[in-house]
């Protein structure tokens, strides 16, 4: 399988994030990709290529131009505020409060984000905009024909609505990409999302659409971040209605609890009868991931990869989340490895 590839990720070198009331160096790092990486490399799972440029008009399509260009200068606006340490936000436009949009940097980070864990540092916007070129040449690379590619971005997007930051994620690679497929002529797109976190902002950019199908497997939102959005009676709206389908699960699911999930995705995904395939692909459901509380072992990444090879479906793989970092790579590859030993 193809990877894409670019060092463009090491802009975003955040030093802090809010947890557990402490600033602490994010879970979000960059040697996560570097594991993931050297495991593609020692596999062989496939060819190393660097992204094309696919400038700001794909982003564009899924982003609110108001967020963009606030994600575009945030790190200027709060270094002019004086301030010494990482952007983070300290207060929201909660119920009954006015949605307008301030003009201080104060005000707009409340006003775009969606939690707080996710430091605005130097360099932020330059890495998602890269990352967000690795998805596209990804999703080019299903458009020429391969049958499976895997974008390896950081920071990862399905926490990022069309104009909402949140849990590490400020531009919606998977979406991005279902969205820029749609528009070089796929019909149907699915979006498969087996990150432990409910993929909120996925969800929400395709919430009122029928024309891409949203499934994601996570961690109970009572209990796990991102906490409001991600129950199972959020089926869609309006055009999309049906064409949304969550699967929270309890603490401690293990691969027979989990890949019972996974089947009844897939059987949906089956019948929407999609021409293409993103897999939002966090590993953070795996036994000891540092923030998560699913019980996944390394060989059931092997197991699940091969379940989604059995759709037939050519498949684009974006990184999301997981943070046992040394873990990592093996975990990533097993599921590639594992789709392509069905799929290729
Ligand atoms: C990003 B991705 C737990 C706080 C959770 C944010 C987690 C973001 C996960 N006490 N903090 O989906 O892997
Ligand atoms: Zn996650």
């Amino acid at each position: 399988m193809l990877t894409v590839y670019s060092d463009t990720h090491l802009k975003r070198q955040a030093r802090t994030e809010l947890y557990g009331g402490q600033l602490v160096p994010p879970h979000e790092c960059p040697e996560r990709v570097a594991y993931v990486l050297d495991r593609v490399r020692a596999t062989r799972l496939g060819e190393v290529v660097p992204p094309r440029g696919y400038g700001r008009a794909p982003i564009a399509r899924v982003h609110d131009a108001g967020y963009l260009n606030f994600l575009e200068h945030a790190w200027d606006e709060w270094l002019k505020a004086g301030y010494p340490g990482e952007a983070i936000p300290t207060c929201w436009p909660a119920r009954r409060m006015a949605q307008r949009i301030p003009t201080h940097i104060d005000g707009k980070l409340g006003y775009y984000a969606a939690s707080s864990e996710s430091s605005i540092s130097a360099g932020t916007w330059e890495a998602s905009l890269g990352a967000v070129d690795v998805a596209l040449t990804a999703a080019q690379a299903l458009r020429d024909g391969a049958t499976g590619a895997f974008a390896l971005c950081r920071p990862p997007g399905h926490h990022a609505a069309s104009d909402m930051y949140c849990g590490y994620c400020f531009l919606n690679n998977a979406a991005i990409a279902a969205q820029w497929l749609r528009d070089q002529g796929a019909g149907r797109v699915a979006i498969l999302d087996v990150d432990f976190h409910h993929g909120n902002g996925t969800q929400d950019i395709f919430y009122d659409r029928g024309d891409v199908f949203f499934a994601s497997l996570h961690g109970d939102p009572r209990e796990a971040f991102p906490h409001f959005l991600g129950y199972e009676d959020e089926t869609g709206i309006g055009a999309g209605e049906g064409f949304n389908a969550n699967y929270p699960l309890p603490r401690g699911a293990d691969y027979p609890v989990w890949s019972e999930a996974l089947k009844s995705a897939l059987g949906r995904i089956a019948a929407f009868a999609p021409d293409v395939l993103v897999v939002s692909l966090g590993v953070d459901t795996f036994q000891s991931d540092p923030i998560s509380f699913f019980k996944l072992t390394s060989d059931d990444f092997s197991r699940y990869g091969e379940l989604i090879g059995g759709l037939r479906v050519p498949t684009l793989f974006a990184l999301e989340g997981g943070y046992a970092v040394e873990e990592i790579g093996v975990n990533v590859v097993n599921v590639l490895a594992g789709y392509e030993s069905v799929a290729r």
